[in-house]
């Protein structure tokens, strides 16, 4: 249907006679009608993927763009007067996420669903999402998310549980997605909510009682955890969710006439990180209830689970106290303990056990056992964890691990934030590469076609003018569209190092107003959140909105260098920034970031890495080869060893290192301090000087001499753009349809 017949029958106007608010609305009705349309058929053996975030990101857009319906649709409006980007303003972000492993997720089923495969998305229904970050006094302070809107993409469903906590009984209410696969069928994203939550109990920012379970369940996403009640709560969420899950997998499995025995043959269940954990013993749990016997149940469940692991970071690998579970979820206890038996019979090794000496419950402990396969993210990530972080369970079960590159979907992260680079790819090498995206590699075929090259540089140069633009609108900020945009854009985390790109602003600040000047000025943009409970890096923040206050208001500095931190950064942003982008900042303490997606959707619009050789930078690094990327710092091997020995001093480095000195130093310098606050700014000097967990002064030198080596080849436009077009042909690995193709192929096995 036509949206001009649709308005007409839904308003009883035209197209040019609706407010934009109206056009929305109807496309968005119009949309959920021709998904519905589009439903997977019931083929015998299910997926579904389990996870805390789902950062999807506005989907009108994408929506229309995997209906196949975008460019008619766009047309149409134009023809009525009407912008599709005015429009899309209407939508909220859904909050549903808080980084890669989110955004992952989301890429995840749109691939799913585009490759024709059975696969759902199971989460949560956040109604304040994650927080949304305002910037005051030159820091971040944080309210809620209120994305959710009475008429929205979600569709409040028939299906209700019982969840049953220690004594209280929840109902949790599930709400679809249509999750609409490019060119093909549809598939479900199913979050569930508890209808008893009010949102009028939060007050003052974000907080709220953490003990009034019933009213609280689904408000945010990851509450704080700084004390127990926050601990508590997570416990509550990720049981809701799992339970919820198990409970519909298990339902959908009988009514297709599953005998319960055979649930490998009708079930696989991709665990993403250990958040939905508690899916394994929940389902032996049902299992048992329904009459398998346990040991039954406990092989049923293991065939049919499958886990990632997304970090090595010791905090981010959950160990939930026995006093935790018993006080909220005391019927998986006895599961537990029976799993955790089972280990200890079998291996005599306390380092694989479920249950510690401290009374703790080691989550990935019990993916790991009772699941049937266990990957990594990046090649890099998967080589540490079978060769140090997991080697005790590698040695058990080495036919378990395997790796699955991460990948992101091209229909989002080219076709919808780039438009301008897909038509001109398009016409070069056809369209092939949307569903097959090695195809870009043809383009290396341009490589010194003159005209593509300037065709590339002129998009480049378009997409920073929508940035400036949006800058402009949104935070009040001017840049300059000629300046190199080097681009930080990320979870706030000391692994990732935002400190160590702060460092280097301020000495390059410091080189300006010593009077030596970059030939081209530069645009240094960071967009980041930081964990309400993380000081630290709330301290970082504070650096760059500090540093963004004194560089862009020095009338000698800020033609040659400028700091922008970007507000609230989220999915939305991200399709601004990204395509804006020159250098790509990918500077991580190599072992720590698992993969990294962020690096991928900059290369494929023409950034180029800098980056440390870490998670997927390493496979970005092989695949466009020494002269197409920036390299820099300690390898993984140098900095496992480096930890293992306890051997790395950061007050040497600073006392011996006069360009490190100096830069640590301006923090708490006079400039400094006049704008921000002493305390913030003293702690973050002190963390450096006498830990630097992250070693970012080891990096220091090699990072400044590789990031002016990559300012000093932009001089030099024709190589550039060369570079770029190798970065984009090369691209096509990192498209998330690979890394599903391989998850099928490998894990889960379902027919197309
Ligand atoms: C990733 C997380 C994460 N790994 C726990 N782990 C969290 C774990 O608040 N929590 O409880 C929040 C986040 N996120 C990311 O996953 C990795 O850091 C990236 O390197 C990776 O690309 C991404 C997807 O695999």
């Amino acid at each position: 249907m036509k949206l001009s017949e649709f308005v007409k029958a839904e308003y009883g106007k035209s197209i040019s006679e609706c407010t934009n608010e109206e056009l929305y609305y109807a496309l968005l009705t119009l949309t959920k009608k021709m998904a519905s349309g589009k439903q997977h058929g019931n083929s015998k053996k299910k997926l579904y993927y389990i996870s805390a975030e789902f950062l999807i990101g506005k989907l009108l857009s994408n929506n229309l763009i995997n209906l196949g319906i975008y460019d008619e649709v766009k047309e149409e409006l134009a023809q009525n007067g009407k912008d599709i980007c005015e429009i899309e303003e209407f939508e909220n972000e859904p909050s549903l996420g808080n980084g890669g492993l989110g955004r992952l997720a989301a890429c995840f089923i749109d691939s799913i669903a585009t490759l024709g495969l059975n696969g759902d998305g199971v989460g949560l229904n956040y109604h304040f999402g994650l927080f949304r970050q305002i910037f005051e006094n030159n820091m971040q302070t944080t309210v809620p998310d209120p994305w959710l809107t009475e008429k929205s993409w979600l569709t409040k469903m028939d299906v209700t549980y019982d969840i049953k906590f220690k004594g209280m009984t929840v109902k949790s209410r599930m709400y679809d997605i249509d999750v609409i696969g490019y060119n093909n069928t549809s598939n479900k994203l199913h979050l569930f909510d508890v209808e008893s939550v009010d949102e009028s109990i939060v007050e003052d920012g974000i907080n709220f009682n953490k003990e009034d379970i019933k009213k609280n369940l689904t408000l945010f996403l990851y509450p704080d955890d700084s004390d127990e009640a926050g601990r508590i709560l997570r416990i509550y969420q990720q049981y809701f969710m799992v339970s919820s899950a198990a409970q519909l997998i298990l339902d959908e499995c009988v009514a297709k006439g599953c005998n319960l025995h055979d649930l490998s043959d009708y079930v696989v269940i991709q665990i993403n990180d250990t958040h939905p954990t508690m899916v394994i013993p929940e389902l032996i749990r049902l299992l048992v209830e329904r009459g398998l016997e346990m040991d039954e149940a406990i092989e049923a469940v293991t065939k049919s689970c499958a886990y990632t692991n997304h970090t090595i970071l010791a905090e981010a690998l959950e160990k939930w106290p026995i006093y935790y579970l018993k006080k909220a979820v005391p019927q998986l206890m006895p599961i537990i303990e029976v799993l955790d038996d089972k280990v200890r019979r079998k291996y005599h090794n306390q380092a694989v056990y479920i249950i510690d000496g401290e009374e703790r419950v080691h989550m990935a402990h019990i993916d790991i056992h009772y699941s049937s396969s266990v990957n990594g993210v990046a090649s890099l990530h998967t080589e540490i964890l079978k060769n140090n972080e997991l080697h005790h369970f590698y040695e058990i079960y080495p036919e378990k691990f395997n790796n699955k590159t991460n990948g992101i979907t091209f229909r989002r992260w080219l076709l919808h934030c780039n438009p301008q680079l897909t038509e001109l790819i398009t016409s070069l090498i056809g369209d092939g590469f949307k569903k097959d995206a090695t195809q870009l590699e043809k383009l290396l075929d341009y490589k010194n076609d003159e005209k593509v090259l300037k065709q590339i540089l002129e998009i480049k140069s378009a997409k920073k003018m929508e940035l400036k633009k949006a800058l402009m609108e949104k935070q009040n900020v001017t840049i300059n569209e000629n300046s190199i945009f080097d681009i930080q854009i990320k979870r706030l985390h000391e692994y990732k190092r935002q400190q160590l790109n702060a460092l280097y602003v301020i000495h390059k600040y410091l080189e300006i107003k010593a009077g030596k000047k970059p030939s081209t000025p530069i645009t240094v943009i960071f967009g980041a959140k930081a964990a309400p409970a993380y000081i630290i890096a709330q301290d970082i923040i504070h650096l760059i909105l500090c540093l963004q206050q004194l560089i862009n208001n020095d009338p000698e500095v800020s033609p040659y260098l400028n700091v922008v931190m970007v507000e609230n950064y989220n999915v939305t942003w991200a399709e601004k920034l990204i395509p804006a982008c020159d250098i790509s900042e990918q500077i991580s303490l190599a072992s720590k970031e698992a993969s990294g997606t962020g690096n991928m959707k900059f290369m494929l619009n023409g950034a180029l890495t800098l980056g440390t050789e870490d998670g997927a930078n390493v496979e970005i690094h092989e695949l466009v080869g020494d002269d197409n990327i920036y390299i820099f710092g300690d390898s993984s091997d140098t900095v496992v060893e480096r930890y293992a020995q306890g051997s790395y001093h950061a007050a040497k480095y600073y006392n011996e290192n006069a360009a490190i000195k100096e830069a640590v130093d301006f923090i708490t310098g006079e400039e400094l301090k006049a704008i921000g606050d002493k305390d913030r700014l003293e702690r973050l000097f002190n963390e450096l000087v006498s830990k630097d967990w992250f070693m970012t002064f080891p990096d220091f030198d090699e990072y400044v001499k590789t990031r002016e080596q990559a300012y000093a080849d932009y001089e030099n436009r024709e190589e550039w753009v060369q570079k770029m077009l190798v970065n984009i042909a090369k691209a096509g690995y990192f498209s998330s349809d690979r890394t599903i193709e391989e998850y099928n192929r490998d894990i889960w096995k379902l027919e197309d």
